[in-house]
């Protein structure tokens, strides 16, 4: 796990709504990134390719149910299971831009009704973000986007509690996004953010831990 020049890549979460832009953006990102010299990355949560992936990806398209704790669970440790590479690939320079984090995890299971400090347990002690983007957009024109409506968590009602619920978690350091505007204009926002991150980075930060 050496860093190249001894120094390290950003960890970047992009987090939202459903269709609130974040796979569009983390494409663009990547490649401005790469441009101006900085290697990165995209992951994306869930990862649907493991075998805890494919549990969740089979719960989200409603071809088996799960108890909402159980479900919790296996997103957290969908995360755990990527934390050692995404540590050696930070260490190694790279940054990495993810689509969908933790926030995601206690934000989906809040608006179930799960207590928020039992959501956030599982995750602690996962690579802390060195930023979070928050795109933000009303669910009312979220649900006019293209796609909307096929997977078990695109209904307007849960996406209004899952806002609420992304309110209570988040804090003054997060970037907030007008995700609303033209995909150019949404990108224009967020890449002066994360470029100066990576040059934070760059410069030699630690990483540090989640929720601890
Ligand atoms: N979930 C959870 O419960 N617990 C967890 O721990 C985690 C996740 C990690 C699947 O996630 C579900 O899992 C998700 C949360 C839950 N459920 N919901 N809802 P996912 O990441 O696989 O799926 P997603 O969040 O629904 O992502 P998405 O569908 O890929 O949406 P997106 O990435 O935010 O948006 P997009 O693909 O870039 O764009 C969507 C559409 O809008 C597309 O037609 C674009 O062309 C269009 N678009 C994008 N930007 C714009 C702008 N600026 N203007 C106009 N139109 C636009």
């Amino acid at each position: 796990d050496k860093c190249r020049n001894g120094s390290r890549g950003a960890l970047v979460v992009l987090e939202g709504l459903d269709r609130c832009g974040k796979t569009s953006q983390s494409t663009r990102l990547i490649k401005k990134l790469d441009e101006l010299g900085y290697p990165a990355e995209l992951f994306r949560f869930p990862d649907r390719n493991t075998v805890i992936g494919m549990m969740i990806s089979s719960y989200l398209n409603s071809n088996s149910q799960l108890d909402d704790h159980t479900v919790h669970l296996l997103f957290s440790a969908n995360r755990w299971e990527k934390r050692s590479l995404m540590e050696s690939k930070l260490q190694s320079g790279i940054t990495l831009i993810v689509d969908r984090y933790a926030y995601s995890g206690v934000a989906f299971s809040a608006a179930k009704g799960l207590d928020i400090e039992w959501c956030k347990a599982p995750d602690m002690g996962l690579l802390a973000p060195d930023l979070v983007l928050y795109l933000d957009i009303s669910p009312e024109k979220a649900s006019e986007r293209g796609g909307y409506g096929g997977e078990r968590y695109e209904q307007l009602e849960f996406q209004k509690k899952v806002a609420q619920a992304y309110q209570v978690l988040r804090d003054a350091s997060w970037k907030i996004i007008d995700a609303s505007l033209s995909v150019e204009d949404v990108e224009e926002q967020m890449s002066g953010s994360v470029l100066d991150c990576a040059k934070t980075c760059r410069n030699g930060i630690s990483l540090s831990q989640l929720w601890l």
